[in-house]
């Protein structure tokens, strides 16, 4: 398929009945008081960005009124208004704001997905729900194809989602499985033997980032270095 196909495939995928359940209740009934006029996507997130990139960023899960809202990854919350200020400084992103479609945001070199495309209770998806979805983030990997030079997950869950989804598509993971952490590195190989530079990144979200245990000056460090190649 091509990406748009995908994308649209995506997102009417109902292959969890839980987090189907959670985001068209939440589209439905759970709304924020300040966006209780707005339509909500209430589907899957479906990949976001330059559809050329060399350079994939693998977060968690939509946010129950952010991506679940907008149909944009990481668009309309608090961790996308620092992703994409972020992606902005360095270089990444036409304009440091992310409010929905139609605002002009494009990403030059960078595309986004989450490991878990529909917004869990709690943001916390069950082990089946991650392998179940792993699905999806290989197909995005597979279409990036040979082009794929590195790979940044925010966060643990979509640091293991790709381990997942790279290991079911025959690519090379290097044994003992790597671990996460922030600025943690690996390198995996395509059945074609092109490498991939797997980059690990606290994830983006307020408990990181109010806490400070995430700065803007740590991920633009981390944005910077994902253009040399190791
Ligand atoms: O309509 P389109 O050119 O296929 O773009 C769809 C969507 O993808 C647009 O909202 C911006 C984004 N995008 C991007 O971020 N970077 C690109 O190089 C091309 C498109
Ligand atoms: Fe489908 Fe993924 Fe949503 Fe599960 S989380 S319903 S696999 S898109």
């Amino acid at each position: 398929p091509t990406l748009a196909e995908l994308d649209a495939r995506v997102s009417v995928c109902r292959a969890c009945p839980r987090l189907v359940d959670w985001r068209e209740t939440v589209a439905r009934e759970g709304r924020r008081a300040s966006f209780a006029d707005q339509p909500y996507w209430g589907r899957p997130g479906p990949s976001f960005g330059d559809p050329d990139a060399d350079t994939l960023i693998v977060g968690l899960a939509p946010a129950a009124n952010g991506t679940n809202r907008t149909g944009r990854m990481f668009t309309g919350d608090a961790s996308g208004d620092f992703l994409y200020a972020a992606l902005h400084r360095t270089g990444y992103a036409n304009q440091p704001t992310s409010v929905g479609a139609g605002d002009g945001l494009a990403l030059t070199g960078i595309r986004i997905v989450a490991a878990v495309r529909c917004a869990p209770p709690a943001n916390a998806p069950t082990p089946a729900e991650r392998a179940t979805c792993a699905t999806w983030l290989g197909r995005d990997l597979d279409l990036l194809g040979d082009r794929l030079r590195v790979i940044m997950t925010l966060g643990e869950i979509g640091w293991k989602g790709v381990l997942a989804a790279t290991t079911s598509l025959g690519w090379t993971v290097p044994r003992p499985r790597p671990k996460f952490g922030h600025g943690a590195e690996a390198t995996l190989h395509t059945p074609t033997g092109h490498p991939v530079r797997l980059v690990g990144c606290y994830h983006v979200s307020p408990h990181n980032t109010y806490t400070k245990k995430l700065t803007p000056a740590m991920l633009d460090d981390l944005l910077e270095d994902l253009r040399s190649d190791d």
